[in-house]
């Protein structure tokens, strides 16, 4: 035994598992509790086994890693079994969180006594598959259906408290949980043990719930919710064994599909993405004090998000008048969370409390850290980095939000140019995860480290992108729109694309997704382009933006829109406008216009790669999936075309 250790207290044994970083069940682990279980039940001195974890967390499941390989004895599921039908009742003691096959073994025990910040879950289907060590059969045994159904196809892990009235844990307890689970063992033993959860009753439910339960798992977009959805159903129309091998069959199913594929490359990407390995070891500076420059929608979103991430916001503005609108923009985030019930009063009191507005740029004498997120005009962020530059710290890192600009112009002349990087957030930014933090040949490490560090303190995708128009997410969606337009210009229905985009999994298709965030945006990047020289091709979106067709604010866009309603109709204006640009008209396969997309949008990832812009093909899928609605379990544009 080298992972699991046991000490006695008194007549009950302790066995203490210790898998870094956390307790992932690896083969050895299931190899060594299934012996563990047979060594105890041998052991006529002890009456009662608590299972408890070392480390931060209770089991977090199987070991993701082992999925692409054969599956090796014992098998989780006779793991679980095993632990259930010991002699001596086994009392899991949950803290950290028991997800997934962790908390199919904490089924196995007899009771769960969770500590109060610890949080249980089965969220297989975020991965790609479903529970597959009796997650869809015991629960709904443990906790009746409706419970198991929203555990499992919903993939939310659910805090201890919530976990105790639903029944899937037997007692909540604070302070020492090891202490806590051999009082809670020995009083257990005093009285009659529960039957096995295997052995509990469970009825079956009308259709009109299935169907009601069918219709909600569908929103996911991908199949695991409702394959995981139907196998708690079988269980409760089949005996636990049959139930058992059918939860069995599915699992092996989708573990080798390319949704569960998909989903594990971007789990491990999203975990590398915040600790680059060239930053190891590189302090990053504080930022405790955050200073925002602008407070429209961007900046309010920055600020918010910083705020809420506890440090201390100033927040600038050209004149009172927009130092109110800025603070009230921020207001308004805060009230949206008291609103959904995510924030008392008192707390938006207390954020708001750490939000001061001015329009002196003296204040920012003591900010650690600077982010303006300004009017997209050179002229604007120069004279505002010309007004830092004077006034900051000489160490206080200094961020601009710009989207499309050259970091490298803005910044010149700036003194301290290796305090000066591009972070650049998307809106709202106080939501969107994804965060492009873009260096200048002159930023210097820990400063790249502090864009990585205040990433993590928002809880944002960090990605490292080099400087180019539009550096990695704003770049690919130029491709990706051009594309579209040029199916448009062979004949390939609007409506007809958007559609494909939407079966392919995004939640809107290109056209429909320019009308709702406004065609003008792009139109006037590409107008400023043009004014200073650029040869910027005329676009079918540049038509009809100068026809007035803005998109949903303008009553018509890409497509038209009766009053007061935002569905989008195909457009007889549209077609007029573009017909000298349009050669006939083409029927193309969905999945063929899907297949073309996102291959353009692979292929200028593979540009951005041959350039240095991205270091690897799995941070452009982390942007296309954070920044631009990529389904995940599509597992990003490079991963699609396997080269990921
Ligand atoms: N397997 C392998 N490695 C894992 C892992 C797992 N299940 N979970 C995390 N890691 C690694 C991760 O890659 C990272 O590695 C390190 O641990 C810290 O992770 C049969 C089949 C547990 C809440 O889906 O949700 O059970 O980068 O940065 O923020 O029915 O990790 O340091 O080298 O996320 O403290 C179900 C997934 C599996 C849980 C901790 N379980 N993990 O969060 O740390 S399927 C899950 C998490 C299953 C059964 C089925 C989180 C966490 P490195 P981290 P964290």
């Amino acid at each position: 035994m080298t992972l699991l250790t046991v000490r006695r207290d008194g007549d009950i044994a302790v066995v203490t598992l210790d898998n870094p970083p956390v307790n992932a069940i690896s083969e050895a682990v299931r190899k060594e509790l299934f012996e563990m279980v047979g060594q105890l039940d041998a052991d006529p001195d002890v009456r009662a086994v608590v299972l408890i974890c070392a480390g931060r967390t209770f089991l977090a499941g199987a070991d993701v890693r082992e999925f692409g390989k054969p599956p090796v004895e014992p098998h989780l599921p006779d793991v679980v079994d095993r632990l259930e039908a010991a002699d001596t009742p086994w009392i899991a003691a949950i803290h950290g969180a028991a997800l997934g096959g962790g908390f199919e073994i904490a089924m196995g025990c007899r009771f769960r006594i969770a500590v109060d910040s610890a949080r249980v879950g089965l969220p297989e289907v975020t991965l790609g598959v479903i529970p597959g060590a009796s997650g869809t059969v015991r629960t709904p045994r443990l906790a009746g259906v409706e419970v198991a159904v929203d555990l499992v196809t919903s993939g939310r892990p659910m805090p201890a408290a919530k976990a105790l009235e639903a029944g899937l844990v037997d007692a909540v307890v604070s302070g020492d949980l090891e202490r806590e689970a051999v009082a809670f063992a020995r009083k257990a033993l005093a009285a009659d043990l529960p039957v096995p959860v295997s052995k509990r009753p469970l009825a079956p439910m009308p259709e009109a719930f299935w169907q009601a339960a069918r219709k909600a798992a569908a929103k996911a977009g991908h199949q695991a919710p409702l394959r995981a959805l139907d196998s708690i159903r079988f269980a409760t129309e089949h005996d636990f064994a049959e139930a058992m091998a059918h939860e069995r069959e599915t699992f092996l199913d989708l573990r080798g599909s390319d949704e569960a594929a998909a989903l594990r490359h971007i789990f491990f990407a999203e975990r590398a993405a915040p600790k680059p390995a060239a930053l190891k070891d590189i302090a990053p500076r504080p930022f405790g004090t955050v200073g925002v420059i602008g407070g429209g929608t961007m900046g309010a979103g920055i600020a918010g998000a910083c705020r809420e991430a506890g440090m201390e916001v100033i927040l600038i503005e050209r004149d009172a008048e927009a130092v109110a609108r800025g603070l009230a923009n921020v207001g308004k985030i805060f009230d949206g969370a008291v609103k959904r019930g995510k924030l008392s009063k008192e707390g938006r009191a207390e954020r708001m409390a750490g939000v001061r507005g001015s329009t002196d740029y003296a204040e920012l004498a003591q900010a650690d850290l600077v982010i303006e997120a300004v009017f997209e005009e050179i002229g604007v962020k120069r004279a505002v980095f010309a007004e830092l530059g004077r006034v900051c710290r000489a160490d206080a890192v200094l961020a601009t939000n710009t989207s499309y600009l050259d970091p490298r112009a803005i910044a010149e002349g700036l003194p301290h140019p290796e305090r000066f990087i591009g972070l650049h957030f998307f809106s709202p930014a106080h939501i969107m995860k994804l965060l492009e933090i873009v260096p200048t040949p002159d930023t210097a490490d820990d400063v790249l480290a502090t864009g990585f560090a205040l990433a993590r303190a928002l809880n944002k995708m960090p990605v490292q992108a080099g400087i180019c128009e539009g550096f990695i997410g704003n770049r690919i969606l130029k491709r990706y729109r051009a594309e579209a337009e040029a199916l448009v210009s062979q004949g390939v229905a609007i409506s007809e694309i958007d559609a494909a985009m939407r079966d392919y999994g995004f939640r809107m298709g290109p056209f429909e997704a320019q009308d709702l965030g406004g065609l003008d945006i792009a139109f006037l990047q590409r107008e400023g382009a043009r004014a200073e020289g650029q040869d910027v091709a005329e676009t079918l979106g540049d038509i009809l933006v100068r026809a007035g067709r803005k998109g949903q604010k303008t009553a018509g866009g890409w497509y038209d829109y009766a009053e007061g309603d935002r569905t989008p109709q195909p457009s007889d204006a549209v077609s007029k406008l573009l017909a000298g640009r349009v050669t006939g008209s083409r029927d193309l396969p969905r999945p063929e216009i899907a297949e073309r997309l996102v291959g353009a949008m692979a292929a200028e990832g593979q540009a951005i790669l041959r350039e240095g812009i991205a270091q690897a093909p799995q941070d452009i899928d982390l942007v296309e999936v954070h920044g631009y609605g990529f389904p995940r379990w599509k597992g990003g544009p490079m991963f699609a075309i396997g080269k990921s």
